[in-house]
């Protein structure tokens, strides 16, 4: 049976619920994921928040951003951790002496300080940054946040289009499986078996200490990550000459930079300038995401595994969420939609989404990204409906939200079959976009 939704009174509960953990997660310039289990500022973590914080208060949410884009690389690349200096090293693992951003990452453009990781994540934050500004428009301009952060986000666009198109078609590549943000999905499998783990036993996990062991990604998904991390910094995270032994492109980290370039044909035009160039971009990545990664048997976007140049057979919620994408084709909006609320990814109790297909061989209720249900990409998924004017669908999918995040204390993520919490609890994001979907 459905929950609920939840009544006035509840609402109320519940904005003051996630204000709270905002608060508390804010450590003076920026907004940890979670006290517990990532206690450092992470990218896209950071764009979600700031789209959450923007109702609190527009000038926390702009520092949120503009904190991560002080850690850019002069290459373009915002880095997935900013690490915060005053933390022991074993507070997260891999920690700063891992990845060495200072010293390996100098050729790439790292900066002196703060340290960093060396790899990405999806790229949220220029609809987070327009978003933000939509919040207070006239404080925004007052404050020039739009112009200053405008430059910054067109060199990382700049960069995952040039750099990052390592399959030479003009969509963006990710390598490494903490790229595209969902560590442990059954669709990088197949290209993870081709990488040779690290020894167990010559690193020390840190998650484990804080989350469950059945709830997070196992040793052996560990030992590959840390040799495909390793390897692109013993390259000194050059992505010219790094052999990447992991190369895909992802429908989710693509339609996010899609997203991106509309947001920024936004801000460009917002500043004055043309945005024609952006939208170009945009309506281009389009056409690509659809010729390269669409499957039509399937009904859904599939991962292109770059080695061997083909597309995995597992779906994920990842290959849902290009409904983002205002350009999209109305019969693939169609089949997208019958994906979504057929047998294979629509949790009728919840009203939630999984990150993977319920009825596919490695589903896994409990194991990260490999069947529970986020609210991250729930919130993408309810702003994709309503581009496309699926006002019914998306009503359904937020009360969802709001009644999830909610009974399970803005969990990372939930059990999308009975609703039972997994991960951290007063997760930000959680909470970051239970308060947007409240405002
Ligand atoms: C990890 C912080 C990050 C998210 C990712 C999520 C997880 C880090 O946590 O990765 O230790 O595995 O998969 O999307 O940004 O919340």
């Amino acid at each position: 049976l459905e929950r609920p939704a939840p009544t006035a009174t509840a609402a109320l509960t519940l904005r003051r619920g996630a204000a709270r953990v905002l608060i508390d997660n804010w450590t003076g310039t920026s907004t940890v994921p979670s006290r517990t289990l990532y206690p450092h500022q992470w990218s896209w973590d950071s764009a979600f928040i700031a789209i959450g914080l923007r109702h609190l208060s527009v000038r926390r949410a702009q520092q949120e951003l503009e904190s991560l884009l002080t850690a850019q690389w002069a290459d373009g690349r915002i880095p997935h951790i900013v690490f915060n200096p005053a933390l022991p090293h074993d507070a997260y693992f891999p920690s700063p002496d891992f990845w060495r951003s200072s010293s390996a990452g100098r050729a790439a453009g790292a900066p002196t300080a703060p340290e960093t990781s060396g790899i990405v994540q999806p790229p949220v934050h220029a609809l987070a940054a327009w978003l933000v500004h939509r919040a207070d428009p006239a404080e925004s301009a007052r404050r020039g946040f739009l112009a200053r952060v405008a430059p910054h986000l067109a060199a990382w666009h700049d960069y995952l289009l040039t750099r990052r198109d390592l399959g030479g078609a003009g969509l963006a590549a990710v390598v490494h499986p903490w790229e595209p943000g969902m560590d442990n999905s059954p669709g990088w499998d197949r290209a993870l078996t081709r990488v040779e783990p690290t020894a167990p036993g010559t690193f020390r996990r840190a998650d484990l200490a804080h989350g469950h062991p059945a709830d997070r990604p196992t040793d052996l998904d560990y030992g590959r990550y840390v040799r495909l991390a390793s390897d692109y910094r013993d390259a000194g995270y050059d992505d010219r000459a790094t052999r990447f032994a992991f190369a895909v492109e992802d429908p989710c980290f693509n339609a996010l930079l899609i997203a991106g370039e509309h947001a920024l044909a936004a801000i460009v035009r917002e500043l004055g300038e043309d945005g024609a160039r952006h939208t170009a971009r945009a309506d281009t990545l389009t056409r690509l995401l659809v010729r390269r990664l669409w499957h039509e048997d399937a009904g859904i976007f599939r991962v292109r595994d770059l080695t061997d140049d083909t597309l995995v057979a597992q779906d994920g919620v990842s290959g849902l969420i290009p409904l983002l994408v205002p350009g999209l084709p109305p019969d693939i909006t169609a089949r997208l939609l019958a994906t979504l609320t057929g047998p294979r990814f629509s949790a009728p109790a919840t009203r939630l989404v999984p990150s993977y297909d319920l009825t596919g061989p490695a589903f896994d209720a409990q194991r990260y990204w490999r069947g529970p249900a986020w609210f991250n990409t729930a919130w993408l998924i309810h702003r994709g409906l309503r581009t496309h004017g699926l006002h019914q669908q998306a009503q359904h999918l937020r009360q969802g939200i709001l009644t999830e995040a909610g009974a399970s204390d803005f969990a990372e993520y939930v059990d999308p079959a009975t609703g039972d919490a997994r991960g951290a609890r007063h997760f930000s994001w959680t909470a970051a976009l239970t308060l947007d979907l409240l405002c």
